[in-house]
């Protein structure tokens, strides 16, 4: 079955955090795959990804990685699709280093860097299904049913915990 949205991380630690953008897809009902594909363990894996994703039919690429986190910026290399790159968080230096290693693409190769963390990759689900809405009234319905949703649980006023 073609899915429109791949969710690629550099390892199998990365996938609590990746979650959260399956997550979204999810309750957007967009479908979706989630590999696990590495630039420094299983670089022909990545390769072979990228070489192979825009004839697959995928449209968008979410890319988590922690540390080296070269995954995203590869895989924007291999492929034309756009990449959302998510800067997994790191024990050693918190994940500062995984966003600048996403974040500073030389000219030429982009990749659409979002927050460190989980925040970071729920939004990457929901820059995905952005940029699919685009193309996709009745998506493009669902998410701006999403965000309303999210805008009305926000109380007007705070209370003691
Ligand atoms: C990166 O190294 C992965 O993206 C992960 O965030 C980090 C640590 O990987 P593990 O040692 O937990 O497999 O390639």
């Amino acid at each position: 079955m073609a899915v429109d949205v791949g969710i690629i991380m550099g390892s199998q630690s990365d996938w609590p955090t990746m979650k959260e953008a399956a997550l979204i897809l999810d309750q957007l009902g967009i479908p979706y795959e989630a590999k696990i594909v590495s630039a420094h363990r299983t670089p022909d894996r990545l390769w072979t990804y990228g070489k192979t994703a825009a004839e697959r039919g995928l449209k968008v690429i979410i890319a988590g990685a922690g540390g080296a986190a070269h995954l995203p910026g590869m895989m924007a290399s291999k492929t034309r699709i756009p990449v959302v790159g998510v800067p997994v968080q790191t024990k050693a230096l918190s994940g500062i280093d995984s966003l600048y290693s996403i974040l500073q693409m030389p000219k030429g190769y982009p990749v659409a860097t979002m927050a460190i963390g989980a925040a970071g990759a729920a939004n990457a689900g929901l820059m995905a299904a952005g940029i699919l809405a685009i193309s996709d009234p009745a998506l493009a319905a669902r998410l701006d049913a999403w965000r309303e949703a999210l805008s009305a649980s926000i109380p007007e006023e705070p209370k003691d915990e």
